[in-house]
């Protein structure tokens, strides 16, 4: 069942294919979160919620599997490098108590994910120390004990968590599908360059597409 991408089709097999959403956390799309705190415009990121939303929803009425990430750290920062906290600071850095609690960690409002895409029960919830979803996490063994060989991925930043998680999956051996409209930058240029990178080359990394090519798919 070819999906219409770029460079070309992608060979979409429901039964092995899970979307997998990354960080849409209210830390990087809300008003007063990690994300405007860097001194970003949230606004980027938010015109991903209403197609994630139709993909989302298409996709759990097919009845496909779901998983979703989140970026985050123990209270304690014991999982925290040195060099993740001195970078990405301005007036507050992670830790820090901002409007929705401390930034990126667990258990605080500013971690959890946006009620507009909240998790289901049955959804695996994967939380991740880093900017890639496989780095000290447990979802290669999951998606292996569930079978998955292909992912869609959305979510945020396209040139940060979205790339290096691409990147991590397909040397793991994975086929990675990126629709273009459900995933953000906060940098216009980043979001251009961030897709381009993943399908230049004969699909490098992956493929890119959007998410009416997966609903027409799906139907
Ligand atoms: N999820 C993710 O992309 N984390 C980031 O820190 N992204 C930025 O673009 N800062």
């Amino acid at each position: 069942m070819p999906i219409a991408a770029e460079p070309y089709a992608f060979p979409f097999a429901p039964e092995t294919c899970a979307l997998l959403l990354l960080d849409m956390q209210r830390d990087f799309l809300e008003p007063g979160g990690f994300g405007a705190a860097l001194g970003n415009d949230v606004s980027l990121l938010r015109r991903t919620l209403a197609p994630n939303r139709r993909l989302l929803d298409a996709w759990r009425g097919a009845g496909l599997q779901v998983l979703h990430t989140r970026e985050g750290h123990q209270p304690d920062l014991s999982d925290l490098p040195e060099a993740k906290k001195t970078r990405a600071r301005s007036a507050l850095t992670i830790g820090d108590a901002g409007p929705m609690g401390r930034i990126l960690v667990r258990g605080e409002a500013g971690h959890d994910i946006i009620p507009e895409l909240y998790p289901q029960f049955g959804e695996a919830v994967i939380d991740k120390p880093g900017k890639g979803a496989f780095y000290a996490t447990d979802l290669h063994a999951i998606l292996m004990n569930r079978g998955v060989k292909q992912l869609i991925v959305t979510g945020v930043t396209t040139e940060v968590c979205v790339n290096t998680t691409v990147r991590e999956a397909n040397d793991r051996g994975y086929d990675c599908l990126v629709p273009s409209d459900c995933v953000g930058s906060y940098f216009p240029e980043f979001q251009e360059m961030g897709l381009k990178m993943i399908k230049a080359q004969g699909g490098i990394f992956g493929w890119v597409s959007h998410s009416d090519k997966i609903l027409a798919a799906l139907k």
